[in-house]
């Protein structure tokens, strides 16, 4: 068994004017796809084979640099093609605003602490919102395709809201304003698949 390239849940141009047609048709159909195979080229007929994405980061071998990147690739643009929807954007409501509140202060304390985590990754990489045992989030970025589910990323527990911010991700349509493809980003938050994340991973 392999891993397969997850489907968009809307087509690529859902989300303009906030991430343009051809940035999303590209980074789903060439670098998530690119991923994918590459992951599954690496796990086959090793011991890895057969386990699910979350089991194979959890317990990763940091040295295996092929699964590393791709399984890391792999399982983090799933999760941002899910976090966002052309019906998104607003404020998040519920258990996951109240742990925010809790967390920053208010909304739009979360917004700047998560916007700066994103554009001060230097390089390729992305900015996290996650969720620990008990319910607490906070806010950390990751190089290149690692995320908090792997050892040792000094950014912990069950990533629930993730932004993407390599080059790829922007560049088309924003060049080298990153800031501003990291605004536009709130526009298309899906809070509703953040919830159901915040719920299964606090
Ligand atoms: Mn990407």
């Amino acid at each position: 068994m392999s891993f397969l390239l997850p489907k968009l849940p809307y087509a690529y141009d859902a989300l303009e004017p906030h991430i343009d047609t051809k940035t999303m048709e590209i980074h789903h159909s060439k670098h998530h796809a690119g991923y994918t195979n590459n992951l599954n080229n690496a796990i086959a007929d090793t011991d890895l084979e057969g386990k699910t994405i979350e089991d194979i980061l959890n317990n990763l071998d940091m040295t295996n640099a092929a699964v590393r990147n791709n399984g890391g690739g792999f399982y983090n643009h799933d999760l941002f093609w899910k976090i966002m929807s052309p019906s998104g954007g607003g404020e998040p409501t519920g258990d996951v605003a109240s742990a925010i509140n809790d967390a920053f202060g208010s909304y739009d304390n979360f917004k700047d602490v998560f916007s700066k985590a994103a554009a001060t990754r230097f390089g390729s990489g992305w900015a996290w919102l996650c969720v620990h045992k008990g319910g607490k989030v906070e806010v950390c970025s990751t190089a290149n395709q690692d995320n908090p589910l792997m050892p040792d990323v000094d950014c912990g527990g069950t990533p629930i809201l993730g932004l993407d911010v390599w080059e790829h991700a922007y560049y088309l349509n924003y060049q080298n304003r990153r800031p501003d493809y990291i605004n536009a980003f709130f526009n298309v938050i899906n809070w509703e698949e953040v919830s159901k994340r915040f719920e299964s991973g606090k």
